[in-house]
Parts: C-alpha cells; sequence; structure tokens
C-alpha cells in the first residue's frame, strides 16, 4: 500500500483531485477553508493499492489554526510516503512558499501545477521543466476538474515511493550561515525525540520560534528553553534579523526570485463586467450587494419552492384521493391521516425548499463570492473581536449548523471557535428556514420573513460581541489571510452533486421519523395528549408568550430536528395553522424555533468540538434569547393590536 498525501495552499485543488481519483465525493467550492479534517480513502490504481489522504489547505508548515495543526502533526507521525503538492498556478508565489518548506522537511514531493487552466486565462506562462529543474522535484500541470494530467501525477507519485529518492535540490543551504547553531539545537533534541522525527528540520522550527513545536519539545525537556533562547540571538546578533522574521524572509525571496524566473506574464484583457464585479463586490457598495445577493437566494428558493409545492401537493392529492379507504376505526384513521399528512407537508414543502436553498447556495459558493463577503464583513466581525474569516462558516450556518461549527476549526482561536458557534447556533438554518417560509411567508408575507431575517443576523452578531465582551475575545483577532480566488461559472453538476451531499439526510433521516412522530401524535390527540398539555402548560405559555400550552410539544420535536416543529404543527393542525393560531401567534412561535436550543446533531458536534461547559453556555444563551424575544414580542404585538 502507497500512501500518497494531497497537501497544498487553501483552495488549490486537493479535494478536486481526491474526487477524481477516489470516485469519494469531498466538499469542494471556490473558497479556501472546505475540508477541515482529514480523509483517507483506499483506492486500486492501475494495479497498485494506494491510500489517499485529503489534507485540510495549508499556507505554510507553521500551525496557527486547528485544522492545521491537524494536518501537520498528521504529516510528521504517520509520514505519508510521497506528498502530491497541490500548487496553485495562479497563486505561484504562495504555493512555492510551502514546496520550500515541504522541501525543508525532507519527505519526497510531486507538484500538481494545478488550475493549470486559469494560469493561462489570466495569461501566465509557467514552465513546468524549468520549475522542477530549479526545485529538483517533479512539476506537472494538470487541470483537475477536468481530470487533466492526474495520470501522470500519480505515475511520478509512485515512482518517486518507490526509489524512495531523496531531494536532489537542497533547500537548506539557504541557511548556510546559521548552520553551526541548526547543528547544536539538534544535538540536543536527539537526546529527548524519538529518531523518527526529521531532527534537522525541528531544529529548524525550534530557531524560528514555531510555537506548536516549542510547546512539544519544551513539555519534554524544559531546558531547551533557554538554550534556544541563547542561539537566537546568536543568530539575530550575525545576521540583523530575529531568525523568526529571517527564515521566512529568506523562503519568501527564494521563492519570488524562483517565480521570477519560470513565470511570465502575458497582458490579458479580462472582461469587463468580471473587473467591474471585482471592484464592486469588495468597496462600500458591496454591503448593497451582500444583501440583493441574500435576499435574492432566499427569494428565488421561496417562490420556486412554491411552484415546487403546488405541483407536488396536486399529484399528492390525485394519488391520495385514488387510494382513499374509509373506515370506522379511528386509530387506523389516524395512522392513515397521519402517513398522509407527514408525506403531504415533508414531500411537497420541506423537501423542494432545502434541496433549493442548498442548489442556489452551491451555486453562490463556487462562483467565488463568500470570501468576497467575508472580506467585506471584516469591519464588522472585527467589532465582534472575530475575524472576517468566521463570516463564512457562519454563512455556512444558512445551510446547516452541524458543518458549520465544524469549519470554525479555521479560525485561530479557541475563543473566535467558541464565539462563532455561539453565533451559527443563532443563525437560521435551513431546517429553521422552513419553519420561517412556512408560516411567516406563506401566511404573513415574504418581506416580513427576510425581515425576521435581516434582525436575527443583527441580533446572532450583537449576541456574539456581548458574549465575546464577556469572555474577552476583542484582544485577539489576528488579520485576515485570506486570497480571493477569481470568479468563476459554477459548475451545475458539482452543485447537485453537493447539494445532495447535504440535503439527503432530510429524506433519509427525516422524513421517516416526520411520518412516525405525525401518526404517534395524531394517535396521543385520540387520546387527548394536547388537552393534557393545555392543562399543564396553557397559563404559563399564555402568560409569558401568548401561545397555547400544546405549542410546547412541537418545540420539543424540533429539539431533535428543528424542521419538526414545523412538521407537527402543520399535520396536527391539518395543514392549516390559521385556524388554531393567529398571524401574531405565529410570528412568535417562529421567533422562538428560531433561537431556543440547537438541534441534537449541533449539541453533539458542539461538544466535540468545543466541550461540554461552553456547549451549555451556547444552550444557555440560545434559551435566554429565545424566552426573552418571545417574551418582548409578545408584550409588544399585544400593545400594537
Ligand atoms: N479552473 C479550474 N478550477 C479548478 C481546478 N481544480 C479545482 N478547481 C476549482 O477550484 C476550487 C477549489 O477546489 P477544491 O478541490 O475544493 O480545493 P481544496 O484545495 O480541496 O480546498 P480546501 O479544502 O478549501 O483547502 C473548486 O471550485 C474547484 O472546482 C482546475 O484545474 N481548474
Ligand atoms: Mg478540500
Amino acid at each position: 500500500m502507497i500512501r500518497i498525501g494531497l497537501i497544498g495552499p487553501p483552495n488549490s485543488g486537493k479535494s478536486t483531485i481526491f474526487n477524481k481519483l477516489t470516485g469519494v465525493y469531498q466538499i469542494i467550492g471556490n473558497w479556501p477553508g472546505k475540508t477541515v479534517e482529514t480523509l483517507e480513502r483506499k483506492v486500486k490504481y492501475k494495479g497498485n493499492f494506494l491510500l489517499l489522504i485529503d489534507f485540510p489547505g495549508m499556507q505554510t508548515l507553521t500551525p496557527i489554526s486547528m485544522e492545521e495543526k491537524i494536518a501537520i502533526k498528521y504529516i510528521i507521525e504517520n509520514k505519508p510516503d510521497v506528498i502530491i503538492q497541490v500548487a496553485s498556478a495562479i497563486d505561484l508565489e504562495r504555493s512555492l512558499y510551502l514546496s520550500l518548506e515541504l522541501i525543508e522537511l525532507g519527505v519526497p514531493i510531486v507538484v500538481a501545477l494545478n488550475q493549470f487552466d486559469e494560469a493561462v486565462k489570466q495569461g501566465f506562462v509557467i514552465d513546468a521543466e524549468k520549475l522542477s529543474e530549479v526545485l529538483g522535484v517533479p512539476v506537472i500541470p494538470t487541470i483537475a476538474i477536468k481530470g487533466i494530467g492526474i495520470d501522470k501525477l500519480i505515475e511520478k507519485a509512485l515512482e518517486l515511493a518507490r526509489s524512495r529518492t531523496g531531494i536532489a535540490y537542497n533547500g537548506r543551504n539557504i541557511y548556510e550561515d546559521i548552520k553551526l547553531q541548526i547543528n547544536k539545537v539538534v544535538s540536543i533534541i536527539r537526546k529527548v525525540l524519538p529518531e523518527y522525527y526529521p531532527l534537522e528540520w525541528i531544529s529548524l522550527r525550534l530557531l524560528e520560534e514555531d510555537p506548536w513545536i516549542t510547546n512539544m519539545i519544551v513539555k519534554l525537556d524544559p531546558k531547551v528553553k533557554d538554550i534556544l533562547e541563547e542561539e537566537r540571538k546568536v543568530i539575530e546578533k550575525t545576521t540583523g534579523l530575529p531568525p523568526s522574521i529571517l527564515m521566512v524572509n529568506r523562503r519568501r525571496l527564494l521563492a519570488e526570485r524562483i517565480v521570477s524566473q519560470v513565470r511570465k506574464v502575458k497582458p490579458v484583457g479580462k472582461s469587463n463586467f468580471i473587473k467591474f464585479l471585482d471592484v464592486f463586490s469588495t468597496s462600500l457598495y458591496g454591503y448593497f450587494l451582500l444583501a440583493i445577493v441574500m435576499a435574492t437566494v432566499f427569494t428565488v428558493t421561496f417562490r420556486v419552492g412554491l411552484l415546487f409545492r403546488d405541483v407536488i401537493n396536486y399529484i399528492f392529492l390525485e394519488v391520495f384521493n385514488y387510494f382513499s379507504f374509509k373506515t370506522n376505526n379511528i386509530f387506523l384513521n389516524a395512522v392513515s391521516s397521519g402517513v398522509q399528512l407527514s408525506l403531504l407537508v415533508g414531500l411537497s414543502f420541506v423537501i423542494p425548499l432545502v434541496f433549493l436553498f442548498h442548489f442556489f447556495f452551491s451555486l453562490l459558493e463556487d462562483s467565488g463570492y463568500l470570501p468576497r463577503a467575508a472580506f467585506l464583513m471584516d469591519k464588522v466581525m472585527r467589532k465582534i473581536g472575530l475575524n472576517g474569516k468566521a463570516f463564512i462558516p457562519l454563512l455556512l450556518g444558512y445551510g446547516c449548523s452541524v458543518p458549520a461549527c465544524v469549519s470554525c476549526r479555521i479560525l485561530d482561536s479557541d475563543k473566535e471557535r467558541f464565539i462563532s458557534s455561539l453565533i451559527i447556533t443563532l443563525i437560521p438554518c435551513a431546517s429553521r428556514m422552513v419553519i420561517v417560509y412556512g408560516l411567516v411567508a406563506i401566511y404573513i408575507g415574504l418581506v416580513n420573513a427576510l425581515t425576521i431575517y435581516l434582525l436575527n443576523l443583527i441580533l446572532a452578531l450583537l449576541m456574539g460581541m456581548i458574549v465575546g465582551r464577556i469572555v474577552g475575545l476583542h484582544h485577539e483577532s489576528t488579520g485576515l489571510l485570506m486570497v480571493l480566488p477569481p470568479f468563476r461559472i459554477p459548475s451545475i453538476e458539482n452543485s447537485l452533486k453537493k447539494t445532495w451531499i447535504r440535503a439527503r439526510d432530510f429524506i433519509y433521516l427525516a422524513i421517516p421519523i416526520i411520518v412516525v412522530g405525525t401518526i404517534l401524535l395524531k394517535i396521543l390527540e385520540i387520546e387527548g395528549l394536547m388537552g393534557y398539555l393545555n392543562v399543564l402548560f396553557d397559563s404559563l405559555f399564555m402568560r409569558v408568550f401568548g401561545l397555547p400550552g400544546y405549542t410546547l410539544s412541537f418545540l420539543l420535536f424540533g429539539a431533535i430536528r428543528k424542521e419538526f416543529a414545523l412538521v407537527f404543527l402543520m399535520t396536527t393542525m391539518n395543514g392549516n395553522p390559521l385556524n388554531y393560531l393567529s398571524q401574531n401567534q405565529l410570528i412568535i412561535f417562529t421567533l422562538i424555533t428560531l433561537f431556543y436550543i440547537p438541534c441534537v446533531a449541533t449539541i453533539i458536534t458542539l461538544i466535540r468540538e468545543l466541550q461540554l461547559k461552553r456547549t451549555l453556555v451556547i444552550i444557555g444563551v440560545n434559551l435566554l434569547v429565545a424566552i426573552t424575544i418571545g417574551f418582548c414580542v409578545n408584550i409588544i404585538l399585544r400593545l400594537l393590536s
């Protein structure tokens, strides 16, 4: 089995290559930071057994964010037989910086010069052979989305893995003048580290003040700290620069020099529209564009969703009329109407809306707009103490809180991840979108629904700011380090695949539970459960929220999956909530379901990502917001009417 690691800067096309070779679908899209967990797959390739490993993107081997730390730990401890460094041909300097670092690490690498088509479009003429000569490692131009160059890439990787050839180019010769200090540190760490660690590389990293590696070594032998300080001072004296700056500068200069040797730039005309969009989307007017873009995604989802609903409703009712049966058994009747109602609400409303939203959002994501929105929101996010980068997980939260919370790993500190996750749990995911549309947009008006969205975003950011201040977040945020990808025409095929991956749970998981749950509720209704809940909670719920007590049961279901709150409310009310609740009550119920608690899957994810204590704080904040909003809006609406 030959183990091949795919490593490269964010958004360079690692997962696209992984998908092509394995047939698995890892999420790909036009923004940096999609892959946040290393994923391994075994494949048989032309008679060879390969283990392919897709890594999160990394700009450098000095890890800052959580997913970079995971990736680098994996590379050092599990040592893939060969590394395919997926370089981006449109961002050569940055990609080569990483190549130089990998060469320093001494692992066998082959460079995939990916997005080569895009580079040609932008007027870059790159001499791959010369680059290979200068670096001393194979360089293969690839266009991963079309599968071009992949065969050759794997052949080279296999060749390298089998021959285990070292690297001809000695990347370390840029450190000739500090060789003495490097060797000194090597002789010390040799005593504490197991042999399989690349000692010379670790020594370089220690001198460079890589915090992660320094912590690891200091834990093993605290005395190393003083020795390192001494050697760093010697380097600063002889070279005039502290080693942390010196080494980064030398690598960067070398990368730039190599680029100037192998790349020529031919002037090409960019389309005027793209040029305009590029400037407009990140200027002050960009905020209008952002509002329009988001409102369009939600409006189009709703309008097209309604069309689907009407067509599916029609077909459904025809089918049910055809197969309908009458019986005097009230339990059989409950089962029959339960099945009918749940499938009707689930298939005609929930499923089309959720799939459409994910599809339109995927198109947006592949266009390259998301990082621009993040760039634009950097200032706002900074007020909270967060980095603009955090706006991307937050946007993903409109799809589903679970992957959105996981993608908070792209953020640099624990506190940032905590606050971003808190904001995400307050953002209406696709399941909550179904509730806003099903109760507010349909019965009260789309503009009201969109207003709820806007106010929700403001409130979520405000809560992030308040809790951020309490935990002292405002000192932590680092600068926005994000390369803006070029705008691309989204691929329908990729968007459809992504939609399926993200929304299939609604069919596999939600629909069966909805059907069984509705039947159960119908039977309990016969047994008078609603009346019982009414008696128990009516006075409290009425007084605080102006809602009948039985709405609590829908909220309990909604804690399992948010859309259940709507579906069970609709099925219990035979499809028309206005027969049972007033417009004001619909608004209050919707607002409460937006905030009251993260769903079970999100809670499990939060515990994994942030531990129990912070998860409990998030749940507490959610509950507090829901109760306050429900209570205040109830009073305001009562006063207004
Ligand atoms: N034009 C062009 N686009 C490509 C090529 N390879 C990948 N892409 C696009 O580049 C974007 C990023 O690809 P991914 O495979 O998601 O990149 P990644 O390196 O896995 O990104 P992260 O997981 O975020 O680090 C996607 O929109 C791809 O469709 C290529 O050769 N040419
Ligand atoms: Mg990826």
